[in-house]
């Protein structure tokens, strides 16, 4: 019984993930672009959409959402990373509904893809930016799917995945790095027992990791100005808000961290906003530390569909599906193809059919 108990559990958090990085698209889509929106107006929208009586029209998804399902159903199918596959899904899925919000620069690179028959799948996003490649979040927003992929793999095998995953469109170190950072956030919120989250450890552990990451390989060069160790020294300001609790304002956050559409202005604001709403937050009402994650993260303005939806997906790989109130899920556009994409890959990792090597 405790076993079937465990694998329960442990298949609600593959669902909290999948469907927390859906929710954080959908809810947070419509404030995108926006400045900070007041907590009151977020409690009255969150508590609008819980309201059983009331029907409002499906909140539709946006790229992050259509090409997280590609990197999922990419993985599903091939059971290993396979870049000429998922990269195009990615050209298939713009082709088909190009309208979902994509960013103004990766579209170049689909349009490349398709022109080149997908000859080397990662050459057309190495030739963005003049050579630099694009360190925009695009890469990250999508990775959830790779870290459940990767649940029992090696922190080195994580890392190439996300990696690989992100340089079908985004060269640029800081853009697949960032992708590397919420993949293995994620999955350190994934093997977190239920009510263990230290958040001093939880974030001196990806620090760790992101060192090795951020060493800088033979093969990679620097832009002007760029730091070697950018994304460890921007966990250490989270920790250092962190530290300052309540008294942190979303002035602060915004000034601090970014919730701009760039990488490093939007990662490590996600793990920020999940650590955060771990404990209540003054003026949100919700009682649900998933739901309040999802608030905190859309009220700090900016690119809040992505960060709402990267905060989603490692709160709801943390707290799992059961936390997640129906009465939110319900308004989803996808949610029944996010419920049965985590299934799916839960029965793959489960049954030791994949490769992640
Ligand atoms: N694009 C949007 N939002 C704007 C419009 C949405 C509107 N609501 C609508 O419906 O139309 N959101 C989506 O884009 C972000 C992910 O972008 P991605 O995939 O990283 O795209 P891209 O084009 O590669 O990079 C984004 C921008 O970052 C700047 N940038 C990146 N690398 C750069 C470099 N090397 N040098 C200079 N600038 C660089 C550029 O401005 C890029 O356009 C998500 O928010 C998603 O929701
Ligand atoms: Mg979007
Ligand atoms: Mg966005």
């Amino acid at each position: 019984m405790a076993v079937v108990e465990a694998m329960e559990a442990a298949a609600g958090r593959f669902r909290g993930c999948l469907v927390g990085a859906l929710m954080g698209d959908c809810l947070g889509a419509p404030f995108e672009g926006e400045s900070q929106t007041s907590r009151s107006v977020l409690n009255s929208y969150f508590k609008r959409l819980c309201d059983p009586d009331i029907k409002v029209p499906y909140k539709q998804y946006t790229d992050d959402t259509a090409m997280t399902r590609c990197v999922a159903v990419s993985l599903i199918k091939e059971k290993k990373f396979n870049g000429t596959d998922m990269a195009k899904r990615f050209v298939k899925e713009y082709y088909e509904e190009p309208g979902r919000g994509y960013g103004s620069n990766v579209v170049d690179v689909f349009a490349a893809l398709r022109a080149t028959k997908f000859a080397d799948v990662c050459v057309p996003a190495a030739m963005q930016f003049g050579g630099r490649g694009s360190y925009g979040n695009g890469g990250a927003m999508r990775v959830a799917p790779v870290a459940l992929f990767c649940h029992a793999a090696t922190d080195q095998d994580v890392t190439t995945m996300a990696k690989n995953s992100a340089l079908l469109t985004h060269a640029n170190r800081l853009g697949y790095n960032g992708a590397v950072l919420q993949c293995l956030a994620v999955l350190e919120a994934l093997r977190t027992p239920p009510n263990q989250l230290d958040v001093a450890k939880f974030l001196q552990c990806l620090t760790e990791k992101m060192k090795r990451v951020e060493t800088l390989g033979e093969d990679e060069i620097l832009d002007k100005g760029q730091k070697e160790f950018e994304y460890t020294s921007l966990l250490s300001h989270v920790a250092g808000l962190l530290d300052r609790g309540d008294a942190v304002s979303c002035q602060q956050v915004e000034e601090e961290l970014g919730v701009n559409i760039i990488a490093s202005e939007s990662v490590p604001t996600a793990i920020y906003s999940f650590l955060r709403a771990t404990n209540p937050i003054p003026n949100i009402e919700a009682e649900n530390a998933f739901v309040r994650t999802i608030h905190y993260a859309i009220g700090l303005g900016g690119d809040t569909d992505t960060i709402a939806s990267m905060a989603g997906s490692i709160a709801g790989a943390y707290y799992g599906i059961e936390n997640v109130p129906e009465g939110l899920q319900r308004h989803c556009e996808g949610l029944e193809d996010a419920l049965h994409q985590a299934d799916q890959l839960f029965e793959l990792v489960t049954s030791k059919q994949i490769s992640t090597t």
